[in-house]
């Protein structure tokens, strides 16, 4: 286990502990489906706090606690559905990152009690953070649902679909980043039937190893968190090592005790551009 010490500026932005929010619905046709109908019911479906650890099982749909099951609906590959978010307030209030994600029940398997285990998971929409190397923005927050289209190439079966918001206003702690999730099931039952391959195929737990961190100065490019999105729109690989080239450079000075968990180098340098909104800090990234 190597410690990779790198110059990382940690800021975070103020937000309420209380604005958590889950993704209840699956959105069908421009309708809402009725809550936790086709989303399977997720551990915090009533104190709609995230999940925080990458390492368990529950990155993957986030019912350890739950009865993990709903109704499974059909949808044509090639149309468009999506999640409601409801939380307090109803919108991805944090700012953060987006994925959906898909993966295919194996053949004989009902994936009403499919649990997605195994290397099949695939992308198929994100909505990143943008870098200009000033300042970063994430086009996902305030968002009150989200809508994407079922790739027309995807072949007939029955999938699990997975979508997940990754808040990065605590991200500055090791293991900080919080993970709002929600599966749907979902029976592809196109008539065209696609004849694609999706891909690239990462498992959950596993797809993401390194926590998020926030790196100093301010990167000119952003790597979003998991694989390319299929169908691949140009040329990217997977990048199963997670590590996410993020920096929130304006936060009010008093989220500074937000600022925990760290490992904090003794020689602390502030940003000569208004030191009442901005503080940098040095913390390790580990790798593993
Ligand atoms: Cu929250």
């Amino acid at each position: 286990m190597k410690s990779l010490s790198v110059l990382v500026a940690v800021a975070t932005l103020a937000a309420k502990a209380s604005a958590h929010y889950v993704w209840p619905q699956l959105i069908v046709g421009g309708s809402n489906t009725s809550a936790w109908q086709y989303v399977r019911q997720t551990n915090n479906w009533q104190d709609l706090n995230p999940m925080l650890d990458v390492t368990t099982t529950d990155v993957r749909c986030y019912t350890s606690a739950e009865s993990g099951t709903a109704s499974t609906i059909s949808v044509a590959a090639g149309s468009t559905v999506g999640f409601t978010v409801s939380g307090n307030p109803s919108n991805l209030y944090h700012p953060g990152v987006l994925n959906v994600y898909m993966a295919k029940a194996p053949s004989g398997t009902d994936v009403a009690s499919w649990d997605g285990s195994g290397t099949v998971w695939f992308k198929i929409y994100q909505i990143p953070a943008i870098a200009d190397g000033v300042t970063i923005t994430f086009p996902a927050t305030g968002l009150a649902e989200i809508q994407f289209t079922i790739p027309s190439a995807l072949p007939s079966g029955q999938y699990l679909i997975r979508t997940e918001h990754i808040a990065l206003h605590s991200a500055s702690s090791y293991g900080g980043a919080q993970f709002y999730i929600a599966c749907a099931q979902h029976l592809n039952c196109s008539i065209i039937g696609g004849t694609g391959t999706p891909g690239p195929l990462v498992a959950f737990p596993g797809a993401y190893t390194v926590r998020i961190n926030i790196y100093y100065p301010i990167p000119t490019t952003y790597i979003q968190p998991g694989p390319s999105v299929w169908p691949a729109s140009g040329s990217g690989g997977v990048s199963i090592l997670w590590v996410c080239y993020i920096a929130l450079p304006h936060f009010p000075p008093d989220r500074s005790s937000d600022l925990n968990n760290c490992d904090h180098d003794d020689d602390e340098s502030y940003d000569d551009n208004g030191e009442d909104h901005h503080q940098h800090d040095h913390i390790e990234l580990h790798r593993h």
